[in-house]
């Protein structure tokens, strides 16, 4: 049984790609156009009614949606990986709080901005309402480059699913240039996953560029 993954190039099933590559678990790709046409949208929606991905079903076709969850789950499933602190260990609270932190915070700026309509109908002031998203993925970067991370990765000596999910954001708003200028040590672990040959082979597929 096999897992099936809706996703697009550079999206958020980006780091849910990498995670089943890295896991070597077997799995289905499904490209869909989440920002495509109203045909299109219907057809992510009658996956997953908020019409986003990352969207995997499982091999018991349960339905997961939320990168972070995903990836929480697929690395508690499989501890011998070693892509996930076990809940006893000391760098447990700090993957899961900057795992939520990420998703939470910096992500949903991006429902902002990939439709503004959807939360402001006057056109004028969409504008002002991407200026603000843009400062506060800005913000939202330093807060975490300024948290303690040991390296070479996040957490310490081990690459986790978290050093894939800040890796894949780096290639995201404000970009990578803004990112390695403002956040060198995040940018230290980003280099440093980037180097794993799964996550070289995805992210070429994923970004169309050379990993770093
Ligand atoms: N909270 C969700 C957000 C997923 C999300 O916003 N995905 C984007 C693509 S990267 C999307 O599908 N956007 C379509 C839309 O917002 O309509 C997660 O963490 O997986």
């Amino acid at each position: 049984m096999k897992y099936v993954l809706y996703r697009a190039n550079g999206f958020g099933s980006t780091c849910v790609e990498a995670a089943l590559e890295l896991l070597n678990l077997p799995f289905d790709r499904i490209d869909v156009e989440v920002l495509g046409s109203a045909q299109e949208r219907a057809r992510v929606r009658a996956v997953n009614p908020a019409g986003q991905i990352p969207a995997l079903v499982l091999p018991n076709d349960d339905l997961m949606t939320e990168s972070a969850g995903i990836l929480i789950y697929l690395g508690d499933l499989h501890p011998e990986a070693g892509l996930a602190p076990t809940p006893d260990a000391p760098q447990r609270p700090d993957y899961l709080r900057w795992l939520l932190f990420l998703s939470s915070n910096y992500y949903s700026t991006f429902a902002i901005t990939d439709g503004p309509e959807r939360f402001l109908a006057d056109e004028r002031q969409h504008p002002d309402l991407l200026t603000k998203s843009l400062e506060r993925r800005k913000q939202f970067w330093k807060i975490m480059e300024d948290g303690v991370f040991p390296g070479p990765y996040i957490l310490g000596e081990a690459m986790s699913l978290l050093d894939v999910y800040v890796a894949m954001m780096s290639h995201w708003s404000p970009r990578r240039d803004w990112f390695f200028e403002h956040c060198p040590r995040l940018s230290g672990a980003v280099r440093a996953t980037e180097a794993h040959p799964i996550i070289r082979s995805v992210w070429k597929r994923n970004f169309a560029l050379e990993a770093v």
